[in-house]
């Protein structure tokens, strides 16, 4: 354990640690997603058997709050076009006698399940792939999720279980997943993790949030989430299975701090920085966890699909689990 008063610097920390910077050529943006050929787009398909539909994105504007990192803002949804407006004779007629409602919603493009684009996060100066932190000034110019968004993110996904290998409906706050448990988890499911895999990492954290609320989701009003953290072997296991991007029940996808170096939110510049992996986050497992744990099958094909906001750090998505 390093010394918690004085966490390294990602730069020291990370010093030896792989970087795909260059790997796809000094203009890509896409980073592991390039990982997503046609050919493992067939690969997930082939993991569909009954058909079954399971979409990970959270409700968007609930009256009670929705999950959302502390330091951003709820949704504000209002509408501007309803019977009401009719009523004070307001609404448009339209020859037909066609009526409409319409609304309008204000949200970070974190503020729900989403994809965080390469360009999200940077340490000294530089995003993934050494784009100049500069670019981000007035809108992403480089890593933006538009590129993402245009390529998708489909392939073979595998649900790892996590809080139901270790017995507990939700791990405890800023609990470590190492990676001997995202392995002996897989081993206990009885699913092979192959190179190219869409993972989708299950710690139960979000069922708090929906049974408990709030306060207990964020204890203090601060993020103590369980997750991954810079542990090397986890970091160069990823680089190795050159896995495109993962999923978590989390705000930010790995453990809040880091019970190896001490350091905030650390793979956010391991993975998401240096070998270019987008974050899918906030996503509600529950249902497909449930399910899996029932028929025993933990693959299924993937599909993300984030909007193609221009210049946008991130996008709201509702990624669907087909088994
Ligand atoms: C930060 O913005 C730091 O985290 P997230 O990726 O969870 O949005």
């Amino acid at each position: 354990m390093a010394d918690q008063a004085q966490p390294k610097h990602m730069r020291d920390l990370l010093r030896d640690m792989p970087k795909n910077w260059g790997r796809w050529g000094a203009n890509d943006e896409l980073g592991s997603i390039n990982f997503l050929t046609a050919a493992e787009v067939v690969r997930g398909a082939r993991a569909v058997r009954s058909g079954k539909v399971f979409a990970i994105g959270v409700p968007v504007g609930r009256k009670e709050g929705d999950p959302i990192y502390p330091g951003r803002g709820q949704p504000v949804k209002t509408m501007n076009m309803d019977k009401g407006f009719y009523y004070n004779d307001a609404g448009p007629e339209f020859p037909g006698g066609l009526e409409y409602a319409d609304d309008v919603i204000f949200m970070y493009v974190q503020g729900t399940t989403q994809y965080d684009a390469l360009g999200h996060v940077w340490y000294d100066d530089k995003l993934y792939n050494g784009y100049d932190a500069k670019t981000t000034i007035g809108g992403l110019k480089k890593c933006s999720i538009q590129p993402i968004a245009e390529h998708g993110v489909v392939g073979r996904g595998v649900l790892l279980d996590v809080a139901r290998y270790k017995g507990v409906d939700h791990l405890a706050p800023n609990q470590q997943i190492t990676l001997a448990d995202l392995e002996a988890t897989a081993e206990k499911q009885k699913v092979k993790i192959e190179k190219h895999d869409l993972l989708v990492i299950r710690t139960g954290w979000m069922r708090l949030f929906y049974e408990k609320g709030a306060d207990a989701f964020f204890p203090n009003k601060t993020l103590a989430e369980p997750g991954i953290t810079d542990e090397p072997a986890l970091i160069r296991w990823f680089h190795e299975m050159e896995i495109p991007s993962f999923s978590t029940d989390t705000i930010a996808n790995e453990q809040t701090s880091s019970s190896v170096s001490g350091v905030f939110l650390p793979l956010h510049g391991a993975l998401l920085r240096n070998l270019g992996i987008p974050f899918n986050e906030i996503c509600y497992l529950e249902d497909l966890a449930d399910d899996c744990a029932e028929d025993g099958q933990y693959d299924f094909l993937f599909v993300g699909a984030p909007l193609k906001i221009v210049g946008g750090t991130g996008s709201p998505v509702n990624p669907y689990c087909i088994k």
